[in-house]
């Protein structure tokens, strides 16, 4: 007999996400649905407003992807009216964009993603010398240093427990048979989630320097970029440079070790050797360098073939809304988008929890809409964006996917899991990183003969324009959509890389990402589901980035229980 196992709210992600499954008698997932719950309204709010206003209205979708949104507005804009920027705002915006990926890709692994894979009950009975010792097969000069400084973490965590204020470490599934690392392991991963919360804090600062404040940098205007000789004042740009080090030096030496620890510990354990069901993959080239080139490729895999990588085409994405809580008379292209709700409710069923509403899968189940390419669903993220360079012999990554996959003694094929999925974002952080430096460095050199960041846009009040913006966002390819008249916004649309991975199930029956991932993932105990958890936080989901639209009344859609 199947049973329906609920997850509402999906904890550790920004937003409110419910994932719904339906195991069969071996506990695997026969079914799986997904669904945020949570209602907005910023595409709607943009018509009628200055598009000059738009980056930073949109910007207000999410404060996690803080500058993704902003910038993909302002360049919507500069597409629309045909506005060409100075090259040094176009480093400028390069090097807030790896600033951003530095902090957000740590912040995911280490305290978003991370106690899916660390059980912090067990680093409690580790030994710490032989933890010291064992970090040492991840990289030769672990951050977790030495046997004292491991000894005190464990100290300080145990302190924690005792006094039963365990904050964000209070109602995982410790002891999950699916937890792979050994105590010492646990110690040295749990070691770094205490260092990333530091190390994050001076990637945000890096945001800070270029964009005047983070979260919500506020530098970029349509035409280029403000506050330039403050900014780029040689003092600034020393204090980026230094930061980017201390930064680039976590990732190397924890950030690395630990997925490469991850990719051995966990070798074995099937419910991280799934995960990507939908093999067709996309992203749009991003990162400035000096030449003109990207550090990253666009373009589209589709069934999981290398071999043919074809151009993303912009007339092929169209959002699907017949199961999200929309109004539509078939798929848009964004351009032509509505969002016109149409709330339905949930429906009463017996769970493993007892009888609870749930989602109607047959019906509406959720205000994420169902994007589409050329009538396929496509994830979106890090992975997909290394998978279409290295397809295309983008020789910086294709260096550093072997490069892992050889330390890691895993085949290429080991990339198409919930482990590689991970793997990639951690991969993606270095990339950029690392070759961040050589945006900074190609600034300074343009900057000794050309000093401008701002070409005044033109825009004519009694033309029509229509522009688009296409960038990676650090959870996958994001594009915004705009039509101008009369000076003003007529129709604005965002296409998000966790609507591209959350939405609920097209017309033609096809599941998104988060859905099919799930399918076939056997449970150990489907009243813990940790494996579910471990999925879909491998996507960095954003629920405030993937539905956008607000109601303002503050109407109960529905109730919940929270167990
Ligand atoms: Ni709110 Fe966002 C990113 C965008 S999400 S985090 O990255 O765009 O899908
Ligand atoms: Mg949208």
């Amino acid at each position: 007999m199947s049973q329906r196992v609920v997850i509402d709210p999906i904890t550790r992600i920004e937003g409110h996400l419910r994932i719904e499954v339906e195991v069969d008698d071996n506990n695997t997932v026969t079914k799986a649905w997904s669904s945020s719950t949570l209602w907005r309204g910023i595409e709607v709010i943009l018509k009628g407003r200055s598009p000059m206003d738009v980056g930073l209205i949109v910007q207000r979708i999410c404060g996690v992807c803080t500058y993704s949104h902003y910038r993909a507005g302002i360049e919507a804009v500069e597409n629309a009216l045909g506005t060409q920027i100075p090259l040094n705002a176009k480093y400028l915006r390069s090097l807030m964009q790896t600033s951003l990926y530095m902090h957000d890709h740590i912040v995911h692994f280490y305290h978003l993603h991370g106690l899916d894979w660390v059980d912090v009950v067990s680093a409690l009975s580790a030994d710490p010398a032989a933890a010291a010792a064992e970090a040492m097969k991840y990289t030769n000069k672990p951050i977790a240093a030495g046997e004292g400084e491991l000894r005190a973490v464990q100290e300080k965590v145990k302190g924690f427990v005792e006094t039963g204020k365990l904050g964000p470490f209070a109602n995982a599934y410790w002891g999950n048979g699916t937890y792979k690392f050994t105590p010492e392991q646990n110690l040295i991963a749990l070691s770094h989630y205490l260092k990333a919360l530091e190390v994050q804090r001076i990637a945000a600062e890096m945001l800070a320097i270029f964009g005047g404040k983070s979260p919500h940098p506020q530098s970029l205007v349509v035409g280029g970029v403000t506050s330039v000789r403050d900014m780029l004042s040689p003092a600034r740009l020393q204090e980026w440079k230094q930061k980017h080090a201390t930064v680039t030096d976590f990732i190397h030496r924890a950030y690395k070790a630990d997925v490469l620890m991850a990719a051995t510990a966990f070798s074995n354990e099937p419910s991280v050797l799934g995960g990507v069901n939908v093999k067709n993959f996309m992203s749009t080239n991003d990162f400035v360098l000096a030449n003109g080139e990207y550090i990253f490729d666009q373009g589209v895999i589709m069934d999981g073939d290398l071999a043919n990588v074809s151009d993303v085409n912009p007339d092929l994405i169209k959002e699907d809304v017949s199961h999200a809580w929309y109004k539509s008379d078939g798929p848009q292209h964004p351009y032509d988008g509505t969002t016109i709700p149409d709330y339905t409710g949930f429906v009463e069923r017996e769970t493993v929890y007892g009888k609870l509403p749930t989602l109607d899968g047959d019906g509406k189940y959720s205000w994420v809409k169902s994007p589409r390419y050329q009538d396929e669903p496509v994830e979106v993220g890090p992975l997909s964006s290394l998978l279409v360079s290295y397809a295309r012999g983008n020789k910086v990554v294709v260096e550093s996917v072997n490069g892992f996959l050889a330390e890691a003694g895993l085949p290429v094929e080991a990339l198409f899991t919930t482990l590689g999925r991970t793997a990639a974002r951690m991969l993606q952080t270095l990339i950029v990183a690392e070759e961040g430096v050589k945006t900074f460095d190609a600034m300074l050199v343009n900057m000794q003969s050309d000093e401008s960041t701002y070409t005044k846009p033109v825009m004519d009040s009694d033309k029509e324009y229509a522009g688009y913006s296409m960038i990676e966002a650090p959870r996958g390819m994001l594009s915004h959509w705009i039509r101008i008249k009369g000076g003003l916004v007529e129709n604005y649309q965002a296409v998000v890389p966790t609507t591209w991975n959350a939405g609920p199930v097209d017309a033609n029956g096809k599941m998104g990402p988060y859905e099919a991932s799930l399918i076939g993932l056997t449970l150990e105990d489907p009243t813990k589901p940790l494996e579910v958890i471990r999925i879909i936080h491998s996507f960095d989901p954003c629920m405030a980035c993937s539905v956008h639209v607000m109601d303002f009344k503050g109407q109960e859609l529905s109730e919940f229980r929270i167990s």
